[in-house]
């Protein structure tokens, strides 16, 4: 690489994997490969999210390598693998490819992070982590609950229907403010954890005692739309009530010193450079990657 050179398109301070040869793991320390996952196929207002992983990486670059509030330098060691292909319109070969490709970067060493795309694109990474016994971290507006979305097993609607019927340890559910009566009813008898937007407004303090005894494993999943649309506004589905980004980031930084497996962030809908929904959500990944 040329000194005063760098490739704009990959996540700011991330690794380039064609120059750095061969990657030497070792068990101390984790690295994470960056994927993207241009696909929105199954967005129902909103689309958009096949521009996600790109406006993610340009938004990248509006930040500094130190964190001001945990006085530190960005010491994480991550490389942007590119971009999964996909196909648009097909969510089952879609989700094929995504599943075998995140296998492989598992196989390779690599904790995922992962850019979405709608949010239908968790379930696949979730089967490639394997999330059975781990705990399952949801930041959304909605429940996601639904068994069908508009006569549809696979959508972003259902998704955490199916990443539950992978048989995860647990599921919390964290800035919830919208979901159907049978998602209510499926969340109390399947003993589910939700803490609403109101919750986290009213009583931080009980949602970051839930998450401080964790132990075990976690995947971590992010819907944008967990933010008001203030902060979010391009996201597939914005409900209003919800998290400022203070919010967010007192709750992910508050993920120090887990045993994470997996984090995905998805429903970045942004069409403009400098647009405030994937500032937001490039800082989600840079506030997870402080933590190493
Ligand atoms: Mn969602």
């Amino acid at each position: 690489m040329l000194f005063y050179a760098d490739k704009p398109l990959k996540f700011a301070f991330s690794k380039d994997i064609e120059n750095t040869g061969e990657i030497l793991f070792n068990n101390q320390e984790k690295i994470f490969g960056l994927l993207g996952i241009p696909f929105d196929s199954t967005s129902t207002y909103q689309t958009g999210a096949r521009f996600g992983p790109l406006l993610l990486r340009e938004s990248s670059y509006n930040f500094e390598n130190y964190h001001l509030y945990l006085d530190k330098v960005l010491k994480a060691t991550f490389y942007d693998l590119g971009d999964v292909q996909t196909i648009p319109g097909n969510f089952h070969k879609t989700c094929k490819q995504i599943e075998f490709t995140v296998n492989e970067v598992i196989e390779k060493g690599y904790t995922p992070i992962v850019m979405g795309g709608d949010h239908s694109i968790s379930y696949p990474v979730a089967r490639a982590v394997d999330i059975h016994n781990a705990t399952v971290i949801h930041f959304d507006a909605h429940a996601d609950f639904r068994d069908k979305y508009a006569g549809e097993k696979y959508s972003h609607a259902t998704v955490m229907r199916r990443m539950w019927e992978l048989n995860p340890q647990e599921i919390i559910q964290i800035g919830i403010r919208s979901s159907s009566s049978e998602e209510v009813h499926f969340v109390r008898e399947e003993n589910i954890t939700q803490f609403t937007a109101r919750d986290v407004k009213n009583d931080m303090k009980n949602v970051l005692k839930a998450l401080e005894g964790l132990e075990g494993p976690i995947y971590v999943t992010v819907d944008m739309d967990v933010l008001d649309p203030a902060y979010a506004p391009r996201v597939g589905t914005p409900a209003p009530g919800g998290l400022d980004p203070m919010d967010l980031e007192t709750l992910i930084l508050q993920l120090k010193n887990k045993d994470i497996i997996g984090f995905d962030v998805v429903e970045v809908s942004s069409s403009s450079v400098g647009d405030i929904t994937s500032i937001n959500a490039a800082k989600v990944i840079l506030d997870f990657l402080f933590l190493y």
